[in-house]
């Protein structure tokens, strides 16, 4: 009896023990997220095959990451192109340099996009960068080196309901499908291209890079809710403090993904607004234009004040250089940033909210909603003890609402002296004299502290 009643509490104990470590190995969302949500600033990277062509192929010059799709090029034609990728001049290390003089946190880069090649070394499909293309290097392994060396997170893009070159990926009404090669959409069957590409470099990319901060997801197309489940199970057991977004498929992921577009409002999920540094085209065209940095600085602080994150995208070319362009457009931020980076990174939501804009009571949008009005005179973001209020349309006074803290000092973000700012406060709001010319024209900060 005495030995069978040890025997149990052995027994016990161990479970108690298995389950304790299950849940420490069990990481909440909200733990994941945490230096995401501080980080508020990435760079996206659309960097594959396609980019060799700069955005032209016979003649038509509007092409960018959809090149295979958009100038219907078979797939042997296209494998014959992929064969020529060869970025001589890339350098993960510039990148990563790159992203953090523009102030970003995280970088997250296409390693397989629509048209199926990887860029990544990939035991389980030959058609990648190291087997089949002229460049034999793996830019992933390099560029992952370079961000755990760099401080900067690491993630990964991966396109998980189109893929041009695979012959087993149907979509919606084949409106997306490869239909040259491929044209018996009804043949198609997406377990087969899930079992035999999807979940071979989707472990491939868990277990070849280290530290996997983020696996971002796209077009998850007609992936079934087992295989979501599937994907996100490999995930939480191979990298437990991996992010992944809502583009995983079946209302899963930790986030959510609005796309060349900001939300109207403040929004109690996390997102994250992925958008071009060039007007629209996410891989490297050598034709298109580029959004200005005011543009782009004031997206950023309109995107924190609704406690959103920024993921900006670059197309470096097929050589492997993040343009000019781009380049100089993220110095710009990135100076902006060292100056007022405290009150966006780590920050919450503005307090208010209707400084955003309005809906027009007369106008209604494409979709017979009545019509969202911007408005861009100035946005806030906070700190505790802090508010900050970004002006982007200078005066020499500024009003905005009420505030139940009594506000202590006003003063500039951006002045080494942080000279005290005169200011009234009442029931009705707070009224603060500002100097006669913005010291920044985009967008100067001004710090309220309160008690
Ligand atoms: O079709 C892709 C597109 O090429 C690009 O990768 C964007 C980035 O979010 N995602 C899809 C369009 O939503």
């Amino acid at each position: 009896m005495k030995k069978l009643l040890c025997y149990l509490t052995l027994l016990g104990l161990s479970a108690f023990a298995l389950n304790s470590v299950a849940l420490a190995n069990k990481i909440n969302s909200d733990d994941r997220l945490e230096w995401w949500k501080d980080a508020r600033f990435g760079m996206f990277i659309h960097w594959g095959a396609y980019s060799k062509a700069g955005g032209e192929w016979k003649g038509t010059t509007d092409h960018g990451e959809w090149l295979q799709f958009s100038a219907k090029i078979p797939v042997a034609e296209y494998s014959e192109f992929a064969k020529g990728f060869n970025p001589v001049d890339f350098d993960a290390k510039e990148w990563v340099a790159i992203a953090k003089t523009a102030g970003m946190k995280y970088l997250v880069i296409t390693t397989k996009h629509h048209d199926g090649f990887a860029i990544f070394d990939s035991p389980s499909n030959e058609y990648n960068i190291v087997d089949w293309s002229e460049f034999g290097r793996d830019p992933i392994k390099e560029l992952s080196d370079a961000c755990h060396e760099g401080g900067i997170r690491f993630g990964v893009y991966y396109s998980l309901g189109r893929d041009w070159h695979d012959p087993d990926v149907p979509t919606k009404n084949g409106a997306r499908s490869n239909l040259i090669d491929y044209p018996d959409e009804e043949s198609k069957d997406f377990s087969k291209y899930f079992e035999r590409k999807v979940k071979p470099q989707v472990r491939e990319l868990l277990t070849q890079y280290g530290q996997l901060d983020i696996i971002w997801f796209d077009t998850p197309g007609l992936i079934t809710k087992e295989q979501s489940m599937e994907l996100r199970d490999m995930i939480r057991e191979l990298q437990p403090q991996c992010i992944i977004n809502n583009r995983i498929g079946n209302g899963m992921g930790d986030y959510g993904t609005p796309e060349q577009k900001i939300p109207s409002g403040k929004d109690i999920e996390p997102w994250e607004t992925c958008m071009t540094v060039s007007e629209r085209i996410w891989g490297y065209n050598k034709y298109v234009g580029y959004r200005e940095s005011e543009t782009l600085i004031r997206n950023l602080i309109d995107i924190s004040s609704k406690g959103g994150n920024y993921l900006l995208n670059v197309g470096p070319t097929g050589e492997g250089i993040i343009p000019e362009e781009s380049v100089e457009r993220l110095n710009a931020m990135g100076e902006w940033l060292d100056i007022n980076g405290e009150a966006i990174y780590a920050c919450g939501p503005t307090p208010f909210g209707p400084e955003v804009g309005h809906y027009s009571d007369t106008e209604l949008d494409k979709y017979g909603n009545p019509k969202f009005i911007s408005e861009w005179k100035w946005r806030a973001t906070t700190q505790p003890g802090k508010l900050f209020i970004h002006v982007f349309e200078w005066a020499n006074e500024l009003r905005i609402p009420a505030i139940e803290k009594s506000v202590e000092n006003v003063n500039l973000l951006g002045d080494p002296d942080r000279k005290a700012l005169s200011f009234d406060q009442s029931s009705e709001g707070i009224q603060i004299f500002l100097p006669e010319a913005a010291p920044d024209e985009i967008a100067t900060v001004i710090c309220i502290q309160t008690n």
